[in-house]
């Protein structure tokens, strides 16, 4: 049997020119075991539905693998469609981070869809593609949900894997390595799965649970000489949600890579409450360039709230740690969490100015903090619907297109977890970023020519999210 995983066509995927590494990884346990697989990433291609039809029609697969979102499940769902319409007789298997605790609600509502794989998606995925080959049932699958007849039946999960070392590495000769490195630069590796922490908004922990599983420093040292003696890679991305977040592990792995000589440089995402002097000067030798660090809210009471276990304090120290030794951070910031107040907001958006101003280039903090938006499995959903935010009959595979959202900059087929009304939100948003901004930039326009391009830049940032989303 012949499989095709897949990224879909929509507007969504205008960001995004990024190797799947999920697919990738898939895709190199079925090969290993045999399997003709091929992958079609329409979403960094940026492939129209047309494109993406016509090759459906020439392909030759007889499983389709789609990978899914939240923000891509209704692209998904018409991919599905669309593959049956062509090939009634293909097999529709659909999954990825949207698909792990919405499976009985979608099989429920989309029909063409015939299997969801629930997690992670490698050994899960072989069983499938094997059980189908030779005609067989699917009910020992574990972490399969499918259709049976008339019926949908959900199997037991699947443990994830103890041992992220006997995965091959990702098929990344699948696709053009090349093709991304040109538009993307980095290229995208894992080194461990899962984060112990346990945030109210987080998507991460949905799917990788709070156990959190390393790679040894060998293998990933292993994957990155690869990677440069048979891809020329000099930049690497390493996706983990926290690579600090076993701090001696962490210092391993730099080790590893120091050790062996690898010529890289890389992005990482941290958490500042595990961050050392030591293991900052460890990932500047590594080619650290870019520093990714969660505070989400300047207002103690708030990451109380999400449960973020990081102080503003730690943050602050954090920036200075990494712009000491040559390490641009990106702190990333949220607003309308749970039970936050405009004052609140007011201190986040204080704390954002007050870095952007002290460190301009060096940092990278957004004046206006992302809003809040639910996804499935997450606290935030459970809270949603307690507090009335979400209605207890919304389903995520029914049509959903809030074209308020849009206001704020969010799609509009994700609810946002609307705390304060998104009108009166916005109209926050508009006087502190926008006008202030631009007054306080006036203020100082004579100091230099520059400061043109500061009031110009907040005002087209926000008018720019009113186009973003065009249906
Ligand atoms: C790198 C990344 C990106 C990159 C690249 C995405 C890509 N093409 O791979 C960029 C920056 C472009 C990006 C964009 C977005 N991202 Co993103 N991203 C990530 C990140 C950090 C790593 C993804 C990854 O490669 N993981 C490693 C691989 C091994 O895991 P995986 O892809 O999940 O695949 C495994 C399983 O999901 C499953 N699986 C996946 N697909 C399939 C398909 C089949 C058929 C099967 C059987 C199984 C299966 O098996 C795989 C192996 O175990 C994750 C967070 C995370 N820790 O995963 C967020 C994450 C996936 N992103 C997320 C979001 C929301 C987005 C955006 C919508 C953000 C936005 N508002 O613009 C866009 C959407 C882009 C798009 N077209 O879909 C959310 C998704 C939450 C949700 N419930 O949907 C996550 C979980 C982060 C979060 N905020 O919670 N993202
Ligand atoms: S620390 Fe980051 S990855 Fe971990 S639960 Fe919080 S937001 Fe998610």
């Amino acid at each position: 049997m012949k499989v095709l995983l897949l990224t879909t066509p929509g507007n969504v995927s205008r960001q995004s020119v990024y190797f799947p590494l999920g697919l990738g990884y898939i895709s190199a346990i079925l090969e290993k075991h045999g399997i003709d697989i091929r992958i079609l990433d329409s979403a960094s291609e940026k492939s129209s539905w047309k494109e993406f039809k016509k090759k459906i029609t020439k392909s030759d697969a007889d499983i389709f693998g789609v990978a899914c979102n939240t923000h891509t499940r209704f692209d998904c769902f018409k991919a599905a469609r669309i593959i049956k319409e062509i090939n009634p007789n293909a097999k529709t298997i659909l999954g990825g981070p949207h698909m792990y605790t919405t499976d009985l609600d979608t099989l429920k509502n989309i029909p063409e869809i015939d299997a969801i794989v629930r997690g992670e998606g490698e050994f899960t995925m072989l069983e499938l593609v094997n059980k189908l080959e030779r005609n067989k049932s699917l009910k020992d699958v574990k972490g399969v949900t499918y259709r049976e007849g008339n019926r949908i039946i959900r199997n037991p999960e699947r443990p994830l894997m103890d041992n992220l070392d006997r995965l091959p590495f990702p098929a990344r000769h699948l696709l053009s390595l090349r093709k991304y490195q040109i538009q993307n630069q980095s290229v995208p590796v894992m080194f461990s799965r899962g984060c112990s922490m346990s945030c109210v908004f987080c998507g991460n922990r949905v799917m990788w649970g709070r156990r959190v599983r390393f790679r040894s420093p060998e293998s990933v040292g292993d994957e990155l000489e690869y990677l440069v003696n048979e891809y020329n890679v000099d930049f690497i991305n390493v996706l983990d949600d926290t690579f600090n977040i076993n701090p001696k592990w962490a210092m391993k792995v730099c080790d590893e890579i120091i050790n062996r000589k690898l010529d890289l440089k890389c992005r990482l995402r941290i958490r500042a409450d595990r961050l050392t002097e030591e293991l900052v000067k460890k990932m500047k030798i590594i080619g650290c360039k870019w520093a990714g660090i969660g505070l989400e809210s300047a207002s103690p009471r708030i990451l109380k709230r999400i449960r973020k276990l990081v102080t503003v304090d730690q943050v602050r120290d954090s920036i200075k740690l990494c712009v000491k030794y040559g390490i641009n951070p990106k702190v990333f910031t949220m607003a309308n969490l749970p039970g936050e107040t405009f004052e609140d907001m007011k201190m986040t958006l204080a704390f954002s100015r007050m870095i952007k101003r002290k460190y301009r280039e060096q940092v990278d903090i957004a004046l206006k903090p992302a809003i809040a938006v639910i996804y499935p499995g997450t606290d935030l959903e459970n809270l949603a619907y307690t507090k009335g935010i979400l209605p207890r009959k919304f389903r995520w595979s029914q049509q959903y297109y809030n074209l308020k959202n849009i206001i704020v900059g969010v799609d509009p087929r994700v609810p946002i977890y609307e705390n304060i009304r998104i009108e009166k939100l916005a109209a926050f948003f508009f006087k502190e970023h926008v006008i202030s901004e631009t007054f306080y930039n006036l203020k100082s326009i004579a100091i230099s020519k520059n400061k043109f391009r500061d009031i110009i830049g907040p005002t087209i940032h926000y008018f720019s999210r009113f186009i973003y989303w065009d249906g």
